[in-house]
């Protein structure tokens, strides 16, 4: 009987999956039965963009933590699909650092032109999935929104990619109910003109932080203060923009930082990373991690340790993304379609330990996109996914951070050739900070639709 398979979310991770067996069985491989479970009303997960913040328009929590005017944070260089250049999707080289819109129609590209869409069932969210020891098959739950009614279907696997960065994760300082402003989590935060003309203290120093910080101070903030927990981002922040230690208290609009100073503002945004959440799996096959570049637990990154017919993918924190749910996606179809046995539990332990001991070990950023491009590069090799040059991608990325050090705000108007067509992309028509509008046909420099 042909194998079926579950995949939970058609973000880039479910649709690498999609895709992944639609390779292969255009390759002449019978594939599996798929049957794609997503909440929202289109595919690209967090590259969907929404507006809405809360609950959705069917009641169920907003999966989107994007916002207007998001451009991608590093090189479309380094998230290159190998099989699918973005010279292939646009006709022509485009710039380095697109805007949300121009990377949701890429992945879309891809996916469309596969004819993978079939297989997903929209605003449809898993509810619960359960395991049976005797039969061997996951139960998955799931509710057609539109129907209003609930499916159950039996499955030989399941692909779990909902994604890790939607819901968020949000402490509490003393003072804050009397805050007198907005105060909010990065998650929520859509349309930076709001902040025009304000003091914004953002909680956190990751990339929500520097990227929505700096957003702000491009469409009029008066000034960001930074607060860390554990180190600053060391920029060279240029005026307007400041780093201070902790926060431990508000008294009405000022702000109390761990040094003993002091700041009055008018806002609040908490860029303080969000929590991975599995609410329709058991305790016995849920993930529980924080943010990290290997998740304990999982074999090869993506396989449940204790029953391995559970795969994630993307679970990781992220350099690599669209690639590297590429390579995961690969591997995880050849196994289920019985290219390679996994080895045993014990073999599986120890190479688990093995990248958990050399995840210890990173103390920097260059370290850790080293450590990555290994785990890529070992996913890889054992598929016939395209050839990825990982090396050429790792320097990019190392060069990337530089060129932020060099300039936070300018650090997107640089340019980068791409690992598959070799082909050096051309600089922006007007400089980052300068690019307000953030709509495909403007970034394209192409005629805008009729107000
Ligand atoms: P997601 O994109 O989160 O997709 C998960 C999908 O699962 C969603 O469609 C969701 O609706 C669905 N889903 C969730 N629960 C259920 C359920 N119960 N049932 C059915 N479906 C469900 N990466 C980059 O490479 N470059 C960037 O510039 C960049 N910017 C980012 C900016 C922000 C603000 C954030 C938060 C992340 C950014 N990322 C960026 C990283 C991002 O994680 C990846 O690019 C990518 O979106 C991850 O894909 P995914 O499919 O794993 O998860
Ligand atoms: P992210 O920045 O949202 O990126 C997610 C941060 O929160 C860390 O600095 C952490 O500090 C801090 N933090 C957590 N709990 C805290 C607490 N109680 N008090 C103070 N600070 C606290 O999250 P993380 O996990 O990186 O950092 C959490 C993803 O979104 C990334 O993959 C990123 O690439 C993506 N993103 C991309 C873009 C663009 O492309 C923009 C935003 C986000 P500490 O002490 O743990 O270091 C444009």
């Amino acid at each position: 009987m042909t194998k079926r398979v579950a995949i939970i979310g058609a973000g880039p991770s479910g649709l690498a999956q999609l895709r992944a067996f639609e390779a292969a069985r255009r390759a002449g491989a019978e594939v599996p039965d798929l049957v794609c479970y997503e909440k929202q009303s289109n595919w690209g997960g967090l590259w969907n963009y929404t507006w809405r913040t809360g609950l959705d328009e069917n009641g169920e929590p907003v999966h989107g933590s994007m916002y207007r005017y998001l451009w991608s944070n590093g090189p479309k260089e380094c998230l290159e699909f190998a099989d699918y250049s973005f010279e292939e999707h646009f006709g022509r080289p485009i710039p380095s650092y697109p805007p949300r819109a121009v990377l949701h129609d890429y992945i879309a590209g891809r996916v469309e032109r596969s004819d993978v869409r079939k297989y997903i069932r929209f605003c449809t969210p898993v509810r619960w999935v359960s395991y049976s020891e005797e039969t061997g098959k996951f139960t998955v739950t799931a509710k057609d929104l539109i129907k209003d009614e609930h499916q159950t279907e039996e499955f030989d696997y399941v692909v779990v990619a909902n994604g890790h960065f939607s819901v968020p994760n949000v402490p509490s300082f003393e003072g804050i109910e009397q805050f007198p402003g907005r105060v909010m989590h990065a998650h929520d935060f859509r349309v930076a003109d709001e902040f025009a003309g304000k003091r914004i203290l953002m909680v956190g120093s990751s990339y929500s932080a520097e990227d929505i910080g700096t957003q702000c101070i491009k469409y009029g903030a008066k000034s960001i203060v930074f607060s860390y927990r554990t180190k600053p981002m060391g920029f060279d922040w240029p005026a307007g923009f400041e780093e201070r230690p902790l926060l431990t208290k508000f008294t009405g609009k000022v702000a109390h930082f761990k040094d003993g100073s002091s700041a009055e503002v008018d806002a609040v945004i908490f860029c303080t990373g969000y929590q991975h959440s599995y609410p329709f799996l058991p305790d016995s096959l849920r993930l529980k991690t924080k943010n990290c570049l290997y998740p304990a637990g999982l074999y090869k990154g993506i396989f449940w340790q204790d029953n391995p017919k559970l795969i994630y993918l993307g679970m990781q924190d992220q350099y690599y993304t669209f690639n590297m749910f590429d390579a995961q996606a690969w591997y995880a179809r050849d196994w289920i379609m019985g290219k390679f046995e996994l080895p045993s539990r014990e073999e599986q332990a120890a190479d688990i330990a093995k990248w958990l001991a050399y995840q210890d070990t990173l103390t920097n950023p260059f370290e850790a996109i080293d450590f990555q491009t290994e785990y890529v590069r070992e996913l890889l090799a054992a598929t016939d996914y395209p050839h990825l040059d990982v090396d050429k991608v790792a320097a990019l990325f190392k060069e990337w951070e530089h060129h932020k050090m060099e300039g936070i705000l300018t650090y997107r108007d640089r340019s980068y050739p791409s690992t598959i067509t070799g082909t050096m992309s051309p600089g922006h028509h007007t400089t980052w900070m300068k690019a307000l509008d953030d709509s495909l046909p403007a970034f394209m420099g192409l005629p805008q639709a009729a107000e």
